[in-house]
C-alpha cells in the first residue's frame, strides 16, 4: 500500500470525524428506529473514501440532508370488515428525496410495517433507484394491514379507505408507487381504479406494476426476480462461474422468490428450496414451481401445502434453518434481517459461492462481513434488486407515450440496467480503493448520482 501524505491523512481525519458526527446525530434524532440505523450505518461505512476527496459534499451537508425524508405522511385507515366491525389501520407514505425525479417506490401491506421500516425502504430506495440511470426519486409506503386471510372485498374496502388519503399526496409527476410485501395485481388494481375515480379520469403514469392488460409494462411482475438473476450471472461470470448445474436456495415464495426462482431454472440451476414466513419447503431434486405459484398465487395458501402434492418433499416449520441447507448460490428474497451471522456461517461452511439480495436487505450488517472474510461472492440488495424499479420506470416511459413495449424489448432492456449497474458498481469500489466490494460500490455509485444533483439544486 502507497503511504499517505499529510494532506491526504487529514483529508481521511476529516471525512471520518463527519461520518462520525452526522451518524451520531441520526442516532440522537432517531433512537428507536433499528432498521432505520441500520441501513444508514451501512451507507455511512461506505461513504467515507467519498468524502475525503470530495470535501464539497461535506460542506453541502449532503449526508445532514439525505438521512431526513422530505416528508413523512402518516395517517389512519379506518374500513370495514365483512362482519361489518370497524377497523382501523395505520398508513405510510415516505417522500425521501427528489432530486433525480418523481418519488418512486412499492407500498408494503404487513403487519410489522412502522415508521423505522417504511423510512428504511425509502432511504435505501434512494440509491437503488439511482443505479438505475432512470430520472426517478425515492419514496416508499404501506400499512400494517395485513391482507392474509382477508377476502377481496375486505382488501377492496381497505385498498379504497388507504387510497382516499393517499390520493392527496400522489401523482404521475410527483410520487409514483407500486407494489413490495402484501401489495400484487390485486391490491393495485384496486388502488389504481379508486385513484381514477377520485380523480375523475384516467392517470395512467401515478402507479406502475399495473396489470399489462390495462396500463402495465409487460414483464414488470418478473423483473426483479429476473434482474436479481441477470446481476448475480454478471458477478459469477467475473468468477468464471454460472448458474448453470448449482444448487440455489432461494427464501420466500411470493413475487420476487417465485421469479428469481424461474430464471433461475431456466439458466441450468436446480432449486432445492424456498419459503414463507411459516416454514421451508426442500426438494433435493428440485422444486415444481407450478405447484408453487398455484399455492401461492391461485389459491393464496401456506407453502406447507406443498407436500401435499409432492410426498417426495419435506416441509420444515420456522424459516432461519434453510440457510443450513448446503447450496452454491443462496438467494434471500423474503423480508429484511432473514439472515443472521449464524445463517452465514452455516452457507460458508457449506461451501457458498454467492449470495444475491432480491429482498431489501435481507442479511444483517454481520452476516455480510462474514460472507465477505471467506471469500463469498456478494450481491447487494440497492442493486441486485433494482430491477423491478427499473421496469416501473419503463412502465412510466412507456405511459407518458401511450405505448407498449413487447416482452422481449423489455427483458432486454432490463438485461442492459443490470449489466450496467454492476460494471458501475464495480467501477466504484475500484475507484474508491475497495475492489470487488459491490455493497461499497453499489452504495457509492448511488450516492454520487444522488449527492452531484443535490449539489446543483441548491441547498433545500
Ligand atoms: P411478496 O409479498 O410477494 O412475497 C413475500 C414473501 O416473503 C412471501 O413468501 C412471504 O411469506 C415471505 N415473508 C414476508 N415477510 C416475512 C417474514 N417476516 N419472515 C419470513 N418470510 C416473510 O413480496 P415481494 O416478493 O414483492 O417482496 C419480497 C422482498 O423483496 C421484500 O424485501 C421487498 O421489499 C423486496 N423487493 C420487492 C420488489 C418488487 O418488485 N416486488 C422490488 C425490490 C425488492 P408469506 O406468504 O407467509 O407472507
Ligand atoms: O423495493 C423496491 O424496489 C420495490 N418494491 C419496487 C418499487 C417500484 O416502484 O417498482
Amino acid at each position: 500500500m502507497t503511504k499517505l501524505t499529510p494532506m491526504e491523512q487529514e483529508q481521511r481525519k476529516q471525512a471520518n470525524d463527519y461520518v462520525h458526527k452526522v451518524y451520531a446525530l441520526v442516532k440522537q434524532r432517531n433512537p428507536e428506529e433499528q432498521e432505520f440505523l441500520q441501513a444508514t450505518r451501512e451507507i455511512f461505512d461506505s461513504l467515507r473514501p467519498v468524502f475525503a476527496q470530495h470535501p464539497e459534499y461535506m460542506e453541502n451537508g449532503i449526508l445532514e440532508r439525505l438521512t431526513e425524508p422530505d416528508r413523512t405522511i402518516s395517517f389512519r385507515v379506518a374500513w370495514e370488515d365483512d362482519k361489518g366491525r370497524v377497523r382501523v389501520n395505520r398508513g405510510f407514505r415516505v417522500q425521501f428525496n427528489s432530486d433525480l425525479g418523481p418519488y418512486k417506490g412499492g407500498l408494503r401491506f404487513h403487519p410489522s410495517v412502522n415508521n423505522s421500516i417504511m423510512k428504511f425502504l425509502a432511504f435505501e430506495q434512494i440509491f437503488k433507484n439511482a443505479l438505475t440511470g432512470q430520472p426517478i426519486g425515492a419514496g416508499k409506503g404501506g400499512s400494517d394491514f395485513d391482507p392474509k386471510g382477508k377476502s377481496d372485498r375486505e382488501v377492496m374496502r381497505f385498498t379504497q379507505s388507504f387510497m382516499t388519503e393517499l390520493y392527496k399526496h400522489i401523482g404521475p409527476n410527483t410520487d409514483v408507487p407500486a407494489g413490495d410485501i402484501g401489495v400484487g395485481a390485486r391490491e393495485i388494481g384496486y388502488m389504481f381504479g379508486h385513484y381514477n375515480r377520485m380523480f375523475g379520469g384516467y392517470q395512467a403514469g401515478v402507479f406502475t406494476g399495473k396489470d399489462p392488460a390495462h396500463g402495465g409494462s409487460l414483464g414488470r411482475t418478473e423483473a426483479t426476480g429476473h434482474g436479481l438473476v441477470y446481476f448475480v450471472s454478471e458477478m459469477l461470470k467475473d468468477a468464471d462461474l454460472d448458474f448453470k448445474d448449482s444448487r440455489v436456495v432461494v427464501s420466500g415464495s411470493g413475487n420476487v422468490s417465485t421469479y428469481a426462482m424461474s430464471k433461475a431454472m431456466e439458466l441450468g440451476a436446480t432449486v432445492v428450496a424456498c419459503s414463507d414466513s411459516s416454514g421451508y419447503i426442500y426438494d433435493e431434486r428440485g422444486i415444481d414451481l407450478e405447484t408453487v405459484k398455484r399455492i401461492k398465487q391461485v389459491e393464496r395458501k401456506r407453502i406447507k401445502e406443498y407436500t401435499k402434492y409432492h410426498p417426495e418433499a419435506t416441509y420444515v416449520e420456522g424459516c432461519a434453518h434453510i440457510w443450513e441447507i448446503p447450496c452454491d448460490i443462496a438467494l434471500p428474497c423474503a423480508t429484511q434481517n432473514e439472515l443472521s451471522k449464524q445463517s452465514a456461517e452455516a452457507l460458508v461452511a457449506n461451501g457458498v459461492k454467492a449470495v444475491g439480495e432480491g429482498a431489501n436487505m435481507p442479511c444483517s450488517i454481520e452476516a455480510i462481513h462474514h460472507l465477505q472474510k471467506n471469500g463469498v461472492l456478494f450481491a447487494p440488495a440497492k442493486a441486485a434488486n433494482a430491477g423491478g424499479v427499473a421496469v416501473s420506470a419503463m412502465e412510466m416511459s412507456q405511459n407518458s407515450m401511450r405505448l407498449s413495449w413487447t416482452t422481449e424489448e423489455v427483458d432486454e432492456r432490463l438485461q442492459d440496467v443490470m449489466k450496467t449497474i454492476y460494471t458501475n458498481c464495480v467501477e466504484a469500489a475500484d475507484r474508491y480503493g475497495s475492489p470487488n466490494n459491490l455493497v461499497k460500490g453499489a452504495n457509492i455509485a448511488g450516492f454520487l448520482k444522488v449527492a452531484n444533483a443535490m449539489v446543483a439544486h441548491g441547498i433545500h
